[in-house]
Formats: C-alpha cells, structure tokens, sequence
C-alpha cells in the first residue's frame, strides 16, 4: 500500500507546481478512527489507537507517507466543551499555518479530511466541527468527508465478515448515507463538497478508494493566504 499510485501523486504535485510533501490534515470527533486510518493508510501501526472511550490523541502529529504526502493527526473533539475548544483553535490555528517559500506565502495545509464515524446517528459534532471550523478556514474544494467504521454503518448488519465488505443492503445504506452527508452540508453552509467516501479503517475496506479520493482531490493550485 506504501507505494500505491505514488508515481501519480508525484506527476501530479510537479505538474500543478504543489510543494512536496501534499500536507493532509486529518480531523473529526475522538473515537472516529483518525489514528486507525492513519494505520490502514500506512498498512501499519504508526498511530496509537484508542481503547475504550478516552481520546487517545491529544496533538498534531505528523506522519510521512512518502517524499510526497504527508497527514496529520488531529485531538478529536467530543471531549467536554474546554477541550473542545482548545482542540478547535488548534485546527484553526494549523489551518492558518503559512509557509513561504520563494517568497509567497502559501498555506501549510493543502487538503482536510473530515472523518465522520458512520456507525453513529449522531453526526453533530462532525457537521459542527465541518462548519464552524474547517470551512471557515479552507476551501470547500480543499476538503474531504470520509465516512468511517462502514462496517458498523447498520449496527454490523449486512457485513459480510468474511469477505470483509458490505452486502447489498448495507451498501445501499451507505450510498444513501453518503449523499445525505452532502446534502445536509450543502444545506447549512450553502457549500458543496464532493459527496463522501465510506470505508472501514478496521477491516481495511475501501482503502485504495480513499487514496484514489485524495488523489482526485489534489489541488490544482497553492493554496495562497
Ligand atoms: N468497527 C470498527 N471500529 C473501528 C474502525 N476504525 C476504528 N475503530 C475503533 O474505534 C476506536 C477509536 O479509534 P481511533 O483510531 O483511536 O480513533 P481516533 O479518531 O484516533 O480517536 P482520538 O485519538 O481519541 O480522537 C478504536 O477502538 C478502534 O479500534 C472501523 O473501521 N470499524
Ligand atoms: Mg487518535
């Protein structure tokens, strides 16, 4: 997985004139899987995952996937309303990091992920996170919705474990889940963003999609502050 479609990430950062690495910021709430998806993405343990309901990640971290990519691992918010807003003025404040090379000033960040854990009804918390935060900061066209833990999207109904992927219903599920995600974004911040992927970190289903999400996703441009 470490080199997957890495000669088209490095085509595509010289030929739009990126600068290397592409920085990947990871956000959503503590527990959606930040940290598993960094070890699905790495196909291994890099990032120390959670047990129980305790948040695991309390920085940014960053962590190199290869010369060209890199992500960071965000505290998840969900952690009382103080840790909360300390996590919040964290993102913002990395989303406002600048860095200025050749004399321009270009953001830090070039790509957010938001990760919503699909097998909650409660998605407040994300969406407010998306709103209030992040898109007040970045580019809609600069941010991605992944859409986590598909595997439990229907209480772990419809997966089929040995195979490791969603059977038709649950598949069904999680398209609809997709576009309501859309939907409702469009809905209150009047913005629209590529309508999600859904993956499961845990059971690496859906992976190579969300690689392949990010890559279609690069930026055409740097992202000037
Ligand atoms: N069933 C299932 N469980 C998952 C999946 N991804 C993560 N988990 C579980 O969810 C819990 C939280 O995962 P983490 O990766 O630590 O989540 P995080 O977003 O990094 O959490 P914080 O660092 O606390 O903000 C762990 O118990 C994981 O094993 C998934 O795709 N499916
Ligand atoms: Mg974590």
């Amino acid at each position: 997985m470490k080199s997957y479609r890495f000669d088209e990430i490095k085509a595509r950062i010289h030929s739009n004139g990126l600068l290397r690495p592409l920085d990947v910021l990871l956000v959503g709430g503590t527990g959606t899987g930040k940290s598993s998806t960094l070890n699905a993405l790495f196909g291994s343990t890099v990032a120390k995952v959670g047990v129980g309901v305790d948040p695991e990640t309390q920085q940014i971290a960053a962590y190199q996937f290869h010369d060209y990519l890199r992500f960071h691992d965000s505290a998840g918010l969900g952690d009382g309303k103080a840790a909360d807003q300390k996590h919040a003025k964290n993102i913002t404040a990395e989303l406002s990091r600048t860095i200025n090379p050749e004399g321009t000033r270009n953001g830090f960040i070039d790509l957010t992920v938001v990760l919503l854990d699909g097998s909650s009804r409660d998605l407040g918390t994300a969406f407010k996170l998306l709103e209030s935060v992040v898109l007040k900061s970045i580019a809609p066209e600069r941010v991605i919705v992944a859409i986590n833990q598909a595997d439990m999207a229907m209480k772990g109904h419809h997966w089929n474990a040995q195979l490791r992927q969603p059977e038709a219903p649950l598949l069904d599920f999680l398209e609809k889940q997709a576009y309501s995600v859309q939907q409702r974004i469009k809905e209150s911040t009047g913005l629209t963003i590529s309508k999600p992927i859904y993956y499961s970190a845990q059971f690496h289903y859906n992976i190579p999609a969300f690689i392949d999400h990010i890559i279609s996703h690069l930026p055409k441009e740097r992202r000037a502050m």
